[in-house]
């Protein structure tokens, strides 16, 4: 086993300052039953942490990191970007160079807000759904995870899920009254709602791809009838792209599954790695927000100059070469390809991988429910021992950057192979 003396040095001072010794419940490592690493620096597709330990990193920020850590393009272009200023609370023209960037590979965001996070994105756009609308049920799916504002922390994929928290404590029941259940792919539970609340329904929100639950793809048709459903009760369909915007396809995962959604939440790669969201869409919709609207959002650091250059900068670097997300696809499968050697049960979509430890196709909350937790940490140690970090739980993905070279997924792919 590698030495993480330090690391547990580290953690032990950190757990007398914030809970669990973290900043977010994901990065500890409970459920694997060790101590967090403590992250000293990272370059391109590695890690190294306070030991001195190298590791190939596949958890990527949780997403942000498509183009590996600290990419030269980024890191100049903020680097400058700071020089000038690190917040101004006012307009500044590269809020629009990345809105239309954004909307040049999201022609369904006629107009957007920039925020600062996945779950201020989802938080106001369901507020400009209910405004929209007049109405104020919500439909949400079990599994699917849209951060941590109040209405949504129920039946929540990542961090709960890990936790075995079927919601949260300290959520008023009046806050989540409004939010209906569906299971994921279950188009029949979704009618069913739509037949008993249909009139009373704001907006149907959907991780297009579930990417908190593990991996779970959209079944043949499961989003085609969530718009058509949408579009037979008026009410809106939002699609939480915080993990798959800009990382299935530059367009996501509408562009994917060619299915348009009303709304969409857009973070991580966005941001190129700084605190930077959107959410944005029709432009009716959208016009209800203040100070057009009567939808009020606000924010200081809101449209942030430097977080706006690392987006900016990802975005082009993306734009760049079409073959870029061949040859995520390529990558990821070699993974998935050793995986499925060994006989683990993976769910991909592009450089988004989950392996399951259940015999059973994993299409929704239920089946993940189901995943043999501790055969997954016996699996999570070995890789990290190995010099493998990705994420310490069962229901997270696994993130394939351009970084990862060929030599990195080969050695990964070996490692893999000899899991016993
Ligand atoms: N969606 C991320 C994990 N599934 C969020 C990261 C976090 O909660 O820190």
């Amino acid at each position: 086993m590698i030495s993480t003396d330090k690391s547990n040095e580290l953690y032990k001072k950190a757990c007398k300052f914030m809970p669990a010794g973290v900043n977010s419940p994901v990065r500890a490592f409970k459920s694997i039953d060790r101590n967090p690493i403590f992250i000293d620096h990272a370059k391109g597709s590695k890690i190294y942490d306070v030991d001195g330990n190298e590791y190939i990193d596949y958890v990527c920020s949780w997403g942000p990191n498509i183009l590996g850590h600290a990419c030269d393009e980024v890191l100049e272009a903020v680097i400058s970007s700071a020089q000038k200023g690190l917040t101004f609370g006012a307009c500044h023209e590269g809020e629009i160079e990345l809105a239309e960037l954004i909307q040049k590979h999201f022609p369904s965001i006629k107009k957007l807000r920039l925020v600062n996070s996945g779950t201020e994105a989802v938080m106001s756009a369901i507020r400009a759904a209910r405004g929209f609308t007049g109405r104020d049920k919500i439909l949400k799916f079990e599994g699917c995870y849209h951060g941590h504002s109040d209405g949504l922390l129920v039946k929540a994929g990542s961090g709960l899920m890990t936790n075995s928290m079927p919601s949260s404590s300290g959520v008023p029941v009046g806050y989540t009254e409004n939010t209906l259940l569906a299971g994921f792919n279950d188009i029949s539970e979704v009618e069913q709602a739509f037949i008993r609340h249909g009139k009373e329904i704001a907006c149907i929100i959907v991780e297009p791809v579930a990417a908190n639950m593990g991996v779970v793809p959209p079944e043949k048709g499961f989003l085609e009838r969530l718009r058509e459903l949408a579009d037979e009760y008026e009410c809106l369909l939002i699609f939480d792209e915080v993990i798959t915007g800009f990382r299935l396809s530059i367009g996501g995962a509408q562009q994917l599954y060619g299915v348009t959604p009303d709304l969409t939440t857009l973070g991580k790669i966005v941001g190129g790695g700084m605190p930077l969201a959107a959410y944005g869409g029709r432009e009716d919709v959208m016009n209800t927000v203040a100070p057009l609207g009567s939808v009020y959002q606000a924010g200081t650091l809101s449209g942030n100059p430097v977080a706006v250059s690392a987006g900016i900068a990802t975005i082009k670097a993306l734009e760049k070469d079409n073959s870029i997300y061949d040859e995520l696809e390529r990558k990821s499968k070699k993974i998935e390809d050793a995986m499925t050697l060994i006989g683990l049960n993976v769910n991909r979509v592009g450089s988004l991988i989950t392996p399951f430890f259940t015999e059973r196709h994993v299409k929704s909350f239920d089946d993940a429910s189901l995943c043999n937790t501790a055969e997954f940490a016996h699996f999570c140690r070995y890789l990290l021992d190995n010099g493998i970090y990705s994420a310490p739980s069962q229901f997270e993905a696994m993130f394939v950057s351009l970084a990862h070279s060929d030599k990195d997924i080969e050695y990964t792919c070996d490692v893999i192979s000899k899991f016993h």
